[in-house]
């Protein structure tokens, strides 16, 4: 009944970043929630991927949650090996493990109207309510493999970077990689001079910021512990901040100071960086700055210039056998394939079927595109709450933080609900078209939408992102504008 304070039951889809945040905060509260985890093991992105290169592209302090500073970081780029044991290391301080049921993969929800309560259906065949639900199941977690034809006749190992072989022959071998994106990028770094032979398969150059990377000594991370503002004055060094907020403004004034800086910088790079004309002229982006995922690399021009790496920039034919075919007719004989090809970005919460009031469904409501207001919320699926959803920021900077903000958000919705205000949230309509409509249209504009493909362009070729300034997510973030939402008795 409403006016009366109510005790929820949650629960969080996910015990990735975003899902043990949201464990985390609940926890604080007294609340009573379950995360549901697929796997084994928690960590969401940092556990699936293990590929050889593996590092955040966000520096290691500022990769952490703000309530969490962590001391052991190895270096100011972190591997994602050791990110996947920071996560460990904070479900465990804050223990969150007995709250995670592993080995539950949500294949259904629906939402019953009269009761308001949600039912969740399981892999395994159980079933569990709840009274709200956080989706917190992560973005890139669908492997998307390339249409190459042939690539199931491939004799060695062929894999996605995400379903890394261990078995696979690597050192001293022929290995083929497909893919230019971050990961692609990554690998090239790490197997170079580890390899018989590199062949990277370029369909895309990729613009490249030059970054500073360094271990931290014993002594650092001694001192770190005993001082954690030493942590804060690289979390939040003006430099750092200043680069994200340059950046973000850049990425909604295409013409403007500056992405012509980053633009500048990353070709400066570029000149400096590569010896052989012929590699260099590979190498130049033929799109704008930062329209894909900008690269942030230490060591990519060093390493991709290791005599045992190839760039190939033809067009690949088919996959034979023993290697692959480019359009010219050059065979490149291969022991070993790897596809960073990326991920789906489209799925989110999907595969699960989500059913919302009266019946209507997810995948009708995103038949179009993905989408959410203010990334988190959708009219006709009451209660339900997404953390790093669809339309939200993407960009080189924290989805921790981006997470954290978000749940602000997201608990003064609850609120709503904990209160007896409300027994069902959910944005209305008319002001979620609103919003959408005027968010597609600022999302052309900017920097993803200037002509690239990537993976932050919906399926009609929009980018599906924040499109305005990381200073204006954060003030949206400060406190939903509760007559945007339909609060139901
Ligand atoms: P991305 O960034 O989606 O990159 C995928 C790469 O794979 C990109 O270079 C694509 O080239 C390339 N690709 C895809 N299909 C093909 C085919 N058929 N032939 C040749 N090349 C192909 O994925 P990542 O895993 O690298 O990174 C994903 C995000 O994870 C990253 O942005 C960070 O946020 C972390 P294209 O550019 O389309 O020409």
């Amino acid at each position: 009944m409403a006016n009366e304070p109510r005790k929820l039951r949650y629960a969080i889809i996910g015990a990735g970043m975003a899902g043990i945040l949201a464990g985390i905060k609940l926890k604080e509260r007294g609340e009573a929630f379950t995360i549901y985890e697929k796997a084994a093991k928690l960590g969401g992105t940092w556990r699936e991927n293990r590929y050889p290169g593996l590092t955040c592209d966000v520096p290691a302090h500022a990769y952490t949650y703000s309530f969490e500073p962590w001391a052991e970081w190895d270096a100011y780029y972190s591997t994602g090996a050791q990110i996947q044991t920071y996560f460990e290391h904070v479900a465990d301080k804050y223990e969150i493990m007995p709250s995670i049921r592993f080995g539950h993969e949500v294949t259904a929800a629906v939402f019953d109207d009269d009761t308001a309560v949600w039912t969740l259906t399981f892999g395994n065949g159980e079933t569990a309510e709840a009274d709200v639900v956080i989706a917190a199941s992560g973005v890139l977690h669908h492997p998307r493999l390339p249409d190459i034809a042939g690539l199931d006749t491939f004799k060695g190992p062929a894999f996605h970077t995400a379903r890394w072989d261990d078995t696979a022959p690597i050192a001293g071998a022929r290995v083929g990689l497909i893919g230019c994106g971050s990961t692609g990028i990554q690998i090239v770094t790490a197997l170079a001079g580890k390899v018989d032979k590199l062949v990277h398969f370029q369909r895309s150059p990729q613009w490249v910021m030059p970054v500073p990377q360094f271990p931290y000594t014993d002594d650092e991370r001694a001192a770190f512990r005993q001082d954690p503002a030493l942590i804060d004055a690289i979390r939040y060094n003006e430099e750092y901040i200043g680069a994200i907020k340059r950046f973000t403004d850049g990425i909604t004034d295409i013409d403007g100071p500056q992405m012509k800086m980053i633009e500048d910088a990353c070709l400066q790079n570029l000149e400096n960086s590569i010896r052989d004309p012929e590699l260099k002229e590979k190498l130049r982006p033929n799109y704008r700055a930062a329209c894909k995922r900008l690269i942030y690399s230490w060591n990519y021009y060093e390493q991709v210039q290791d005599p045992t790496v190839y760039v190939e920039t033809g067009g690949i034919e088919r996959i034979e056998p023993a290697g692959v075919r480019m359009k010219d007719g050059t065979f490149h004989e291969l022991d070993t394939l790897v596809l960073a090809t990326g991920f789906r970005a489209d799925r989110f919460i999907r595969p699960a079927v989500v059913t919302g009031a009266g019946g209507v469904s997810l995948d009708d409501f995103w038949a179009v595109r993905p989408r959410a207001h203010y990334a988190m919320t959708m009219p006709g699926f009451p209660n339900l709450f997404m953390l790093n959803g669809p339309t939200g920021p993407v960009g080189n900077f924290s989805l921790i933080d981006i997470a954290e903000r978000q749940w602000e958000y997201i608990d003064q919705l609850l609120d709503q609900l904990r209160s007896g205000a409300a027994r069902k949230v959910e944005p209305r309509a008319e002001a979620f078209e609103d919003y959408e409509t005027r968010r597609i249209a600022a999302a052309k504009t900017t920097i993803f939408g200037s002509g690239c493909n990537s993976w932050y362009l919906d399926g009609e070729g929009v980018p599906a992102s924040w499109p305005w300034s990381y200073d204006a997510f954060a003030e949206a973030m400060t406190k939903p504008v509760l007559s945007e939402f339909e609060l139901a008795a």
